[in-house]
C-alpha cells in the first residue's frame, strides 16, 4: 500500500492500543449474573490409590454449590482427555495411551492432579470447603527419574502401560547409518540432556462455563490457541454435547507458548459443572497451579553420535532418545519427541545416513508437551552440539566445517533421510551474512582483550532448519496426525467499504489483527484501518484449527489471500456488470476495476456498495453480497532456516555466563511485517536463553513433589540477561503458499539454546549441559583445573 500498511511493511500493532492501554477483556476480565466459582482440590502425592474421598462435609459447608469427584464425572459418562497424534511403534502397535480422567479416579499420578472440584458462590467459600475434602490416599512408589522409568522393577504407573513405555519408535535407515559408522574416519559423541521446562505464559489459564437451558447451548470462554479444535474435543471425545450446541470463545489471551493448545482438566470440569449446576462456573488458576498444571516441556535425554569420513564430510548421524511424557498425554505429547523432533536430524546437512531410536516413558510428574520449537530446538541441540564438536575435535574452523557439509542452494527441494522434503532456503548466504554482521575476523581479538580482564569469551553457531507452518492435512494424516490442519477465512465485505476477516487462526501476542488486515489493505485496497480482524470464537468464526507450530503467518495468511483472490473474482463480475463489459476485459490493481485499455473504472468501494445495493442485477447469473470464504491447506511445510551467532564472556571466578552479542539472520521467506517478526525472534531468542542459562523445571526423585513451583525456584531471563539482538533474513519466499511466507515464531527458540551453550563451551573448553548456570560452569572449570593439575 503506497500509505505503508501493506505486505512488507513495519505497520504498528493495532492490538496493541487495547493492551497497553489496558481495555484489553481476558477472561477473568468476563463475570456472568450469577456466576459461581470452581476450586480444584488437586493431590499431594505423586502416586497413591484414591482409597476414599469423602465430599459430605464440604457439600454441606456454607455457600457450596455442587461438589464433583471422578467418579461423578464417569457416572455421568463425561470421556478423558486425549492424545491427538499416533505414533505407531517399531513393533507395528500404535503408541499406548491410558485414560485420562478429567478428574482423579482411583488413583492420582503426579503431584497437582484434580481429585476434586468443589463450586461455590465465592472463590473463598470453594476454597475453604475443598480443605473438608477426607481424602484417604494410600501411597505408592513413584516413578520420577526420566533415566530409571523405564527399567525392570520400576514402580508401575498404568496397568496399559507395562514398563512405563509409552512407544518405541524409529526413524530413518538404521543399516544404512550403522555402515557409515563403520567407515568413518572420525567419530564424534555426546550425551545431551534437554532440561524440563515451564512454559510461563504472563496470563495463567482460566475458563468460565455456561449453560443455557432454553437452547441446550455450553458456551466455554477461554485461555485457548484454538478454539475450534477444543469445541471439537468436548464434544467428540469429552461428549459433553454435539458440536453445535458448544461455542468456545478465546478473548484476549495473554500469551500462550505452546501451552494453551490443549484441553485441560479445568476447563473441561467447568463447562460441564455449569450445565449440572445451572449457573456459569469460573475457575481462573493461579501461579502456582500453573506451575503445577500446565502441560511442561522438553525433557529429553540423547546420546548422540556423528560420523565424518577423512575429508570431513558427515557421513551418519544417530541418536538414542529417551523422553518423558509426564504421567498422561497431552494433545501433541507423542509427536513432539517423534515425529516433530527426529525428522530434523539432517539440519542444513547433507548427511546421507540418519537415524534416530525414541523411546516416550510415563513418569509420576506432570504432563508433557508442545511448546514454543517443540521438537525442533531439540533437534537443533543434537546437530549443532555435535557439528561445533566435531570442529573442536578436528581443530577447524566451525564455520568451515559447516559449509563444507551444507545443503546447497541449488539443491532444493531436498529430500533428508528422515522424511522431509526441504522447500527452499540458502544457509551460505544465511552464515555469511552472520559472520560479516558478528566480525567473525575480529573474534580473536574480542578474546584477548577479555583474557587481559581474566574473562573467557567464546562464539557459538547454531545453523538451524525447523519444518512449520501445520500443515500439510496429508502429510500430518499419514504420520499420524488426528484432525486435517488447514486453515480458514471468511472476509466479509459492508456495504459502506470496510471489511471483516474471519480466521480460524488465534492471536494472543502474534499480531494477527495487524498482519492479516495488511494483507487485506494490500489486496484489496481498503484503507488499513477499514479493516477488522475477528477471531477467537466458534459462534461467529465458521471454521479454524487455530495457533501454533508457526502456522498462521503461512497457513492462515494463506487463506486470507485466497480469500481476497475470490473477492477479487467476483468483484471482476459486478464491475463487468456495472460497466457494460465482458468479464474477460475487467482487470483488476491496487483496488481498482478497469476496463481493459480504457479508462472506465469502479473502486472496489463502488464495487462493494454495488453488490449489496445491486439495482439492476441479473440475479440469475449474479448473486449480491461480497462475502467469501477460502481455506488453504499447503502441500508440504515451510522450512525456515537461520543462522544465529552468540558471543558470551565467562568470569572464570563465579561462572557466571553474560551474553555480550546476538546476530541472527533468518530466513522467512516473504516477510509480511518485519517489526513484528523482528519482536517474534527477539522473544523466542529470550525463551531459549532461559533454557540454555536458567531455567530448570525439576521434581524430587523421591518424593515427586515440585521443586521448582514458583519463581523463587524457577529463574526465567530478564530483560538484563540479553544483548541487543541484531537481526537481519534473506527472505527466500515458500515456493507453496500464496504469499510465500515462512512461520517465525518459534525460530529464535528453535535456535538460541545451541548457540549460548556451544559459545559457552568455546569459552570454557569443556561441555556442558543445560541451564548452564554459574554453579554449573564453575564445577566445570574446576573439574577441568584438577584434570590438568
Ligand atoms: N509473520 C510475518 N511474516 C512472516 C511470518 C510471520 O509477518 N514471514 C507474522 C505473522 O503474521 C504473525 C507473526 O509473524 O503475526 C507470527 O507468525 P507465525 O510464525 O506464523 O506464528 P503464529 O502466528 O502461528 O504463532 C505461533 C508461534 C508459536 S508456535 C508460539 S509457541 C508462539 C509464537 O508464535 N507463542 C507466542 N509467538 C508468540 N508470541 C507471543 N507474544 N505470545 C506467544 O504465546
Amino acid at each position: 500500500m503506497p500509505d505503508g500498511t501493506g505486505i512488507g511493511d513495519r505497520v504498528l500493532r493495532k492490538e496493541d492500543q487495547r493492551f497497553i492501554t489496558g481495555v484489553g477483556r481476558y477472561v477473568d476480565d468476563i463475570n456472568r449474573h450469577g456466576q459461581a466459582y470452581a476450586y480444584f482440590l488437586r493431590s499431594p502425592h505423586a502416586h497413591a490409590t484414591l482409597k476414599s474421598v469423602d465430599t459430605a462435609a464440604a457439600k454441606s459447608a456454607s455457600g457450596v454449590v455442587a461438589v464433583f469427584t471422578g467418579p461423578d464425572l464417569d457416572a455421568a459418562n463425561v470421556g478423558g482427555l486425549i492424545c491427538g497424534w499416533v505414533v505407531t511403534q517399531i513393533n507395528g502397535q500404535p503408541h499406548v495411551a491410558p485414560k485420562h480422567p478429567v478428574i482423579a479416579v482411583g488413583k492420582v499420578r503426579h503431584v497437582g492432579e484434580p481429585v476434586a472440584m468443589v463450586i461455590a458462590d465465592s472463590y473463598a467459600q470453594a476454597r475453604d470447603a475443598a480443605e473438608l475434602i477426607e481424602v484417604d490416599y494410600e501411597e505408592l512408589a513413584p516413578s520420577i527419574n526420566l533415566a530409571k522409568t523405564l527399567d525392570d522393577g520400576a514402580p508401575q504407573i498404568h496397568d496399559e502401560a507395562p514398563g512405563n513405555l509409552c512407544y518405541a519408535w524409529e526413524v530413518g535407515d538404521k543399516a544404512a547409518t550403522d555402515a557409515a559408522f563403520e567407515k568413518a574416519a572420525h567419530v564424534v559423541q555426546l550425551d545431551l540432556i534437554q532440561n524440563r521446562l515451564v512454559p510461563n505464559a504472563m496470563e495463567p489459564r482460566a475458563a468460565l462455563g455456561e449453560y443455557d437451558a432454553a437452547s441446550g447451548e455450553f458456551t466455554l470462554t477461554t485461555t485457548s490457541q484454538n478454539p475450534h479444535v477444543a469445541r471439537l474435543i468436548y464434544a467428540a471425545f469429552v461428549g459433553i454435547a454435539p458440536e453445535h450446541k458448544i461455542r468456545v470463545v478465546a478473548p484476549d489471551v495473554g500469551g500462550g507458548f505452546g501451552s494453551k493448545i490443549y484441553t485441560y482438566s479445568e476447563d473441561t470440569a467447568v463447562l460441564w459443572a455449569a450445565g449440572q449446576v445451572g449457573r456459569p462456573v469460573k475457575w481462573t488458576g493461579d501461579r502456582s497451579e500453573a506451575f503445577l498444571g500446565d502441560a511442561h516441556a522438553r525433557d529429553h535425554v540423547t546420546q548422540a553420535e556423528l560420523a565424518l569420513d577423512a575429508d570431513h564430510k558427515f557421513i551418519g548421524l544417530r541418536a538414542n532418545t529417551v523422553a518423558n511424557m509426564g504421567a498422561y498425554l497431552q494433545v501433541f505429547s507423542t509427536c513432539v519427541p517423534s515425529y516433530l523432533y527426529a525428522c530434523l536430524l539432517a539440519g542444513q546437512y547433507t548427511t546421507p545416513a540418519v537415524y534416530c531410536h525414541v523411546k516416550a516413558g510415563f513418569t509420576n510428574t506432570g504432563p508433557v508437551d508442545a511448546y514454543r520449537g517443540a521438537g525442533r530446538p531439540e533437534a537443533t541441540y543434537v546437530v549443532e552440539r555435535l557439528v561445533e564438536k566435531a570442529a573442536r575435535e578436528l581443530g577447524v574452523d566451525p564455520a568451515k566445517l559447516r559449509r563444507k557439509n551444507f545443503i546447497p542452494s541449488d539443491a532444493f527441494p531436498y529430500e533428508t533421510p528422515v522424511l522431509m522434503t526441504y522447500d527452499s532456503g540458502d544457509f551460505n548466504r544465511l552464515l555469511d551474512r552472520g559472520l560479516e554482521m558478528v566480525d567473525y575476523q575480529g573474534f580473536a581479538a574480542r578474546r584477548a582483550e577479555s583474557e587481559s580482564r581474566g574473562k573467557l569469551r567464546g562464539i557459538g553457531f547454531s545453523c538451524f532448519i525447523e519444518s512449520c507452518g501445520l500443515g500439510p492435512s496429508r502429510v500430518i494424516g499419514a504420520l499420524g496426525g488426528g484432525v486435517g490442519q488447514w486453515e480458514s477465512c471468511n472476509i466479509k465485505f459492508n456495504p459502506t467499504g470496510s471489511v471483516l476477516v474471519y480466521t480460524g487462526s488465534h492471536t494472543h501476542g502474534q499480531g494477527h489483527e495487524t498482519v492479516y488486515a495488511q494483507i487485506v489493505s494490500d489486496a484489496l485496497g481498503v484503507p488499513f484501518d477499514q479493516v477488522e480482524v475477528i477471531h477467537g470464537d466458534t459462534g461467529v468464526v465458521p471454521f479454524g484449527m487455530g495457533t501454533y507450530g508457526s502456522r498462521s503467518g503461512p497457513v492462515g495468511g494463506g487463506a486470507v489471500k485466497k480469500a481476497t483472490d475470490k473477492i477479487v473474482e467476483k468483484g471482476k463480475k459486478i464491475a463487468a456488470h456495472l460497466l457494460e463489459a465482458s468479464v474477460n476485459d475487467i482487470e483488476y490493481a491496487s483496488g481498482v476495476f478497469t476496463v481493459a485499455g480504457t479508462d472506465r473504472q469502479k473502486t472496489m468501494g463502488e464495487i462493494a456498495f454495488a453488490a449489496y445495493v445491486p439495482h439492476n442485477y441479473p440475479l440469475e447469473e449474479l448473486e449480491p453480497g461480497l462475502d467469501e470464504t477460502a481455506f488453504f491447506d499447503p502441500v508440504n511445510f515451510t522450512f525456515p532456516s537461520g543462522t544465529h551467532i552468540a558471543e558470551v564472556e565467562v568470569d572464570p571466578q563465579t561462572g557466571v555466563v553474560q551474553l555480550l552479542d546476538w546476530v541472527a539472520v533468518d530466513d522467512f521467506g516473504t516477510v509480511m511485517n518485519p517489526m513484528i517478526v523482528d519482536g517474534q525472534v527477539h522473544g523466542g531468542v529470550a525463551q531459549g536463553v532461559g533454557q540454555a542459562l536458567y531455567e530448570g523445571c525439576v521434581y524430587d526423585d523421591e518424593s515427586g513433589q515440585l521443586l521448582t513451583g514458583s519463581y523463587m525456584d524457577y529463574c526465567l531471563p530478564r530483560a538484563d540477561n540479553l544483548p541487543s539482538i541484531r537481526l537481519d533474513t534473506t527472505d527466500i519466499p515458500c515456493p507453496h503458499n500464496p504469499i510465500g511466507a515462512k512461520g517465525c515464531g518459534e525460530a529464535g527458540a528453535i535456535a538460541s539454546p545451541a548457540a549460548v551453550i556451544n559459545a559457552v563451551v568455546n569459552a570454557i573448553g569443556v561441555d556442558i549441559d543445560m541451564p548452564a548456570t554459574p554453579e554449573k560452569v564453575w564445577r566445570a572449570l574446576q573439574a577441568q583445573k584438577q584434570a590438568a593439575e
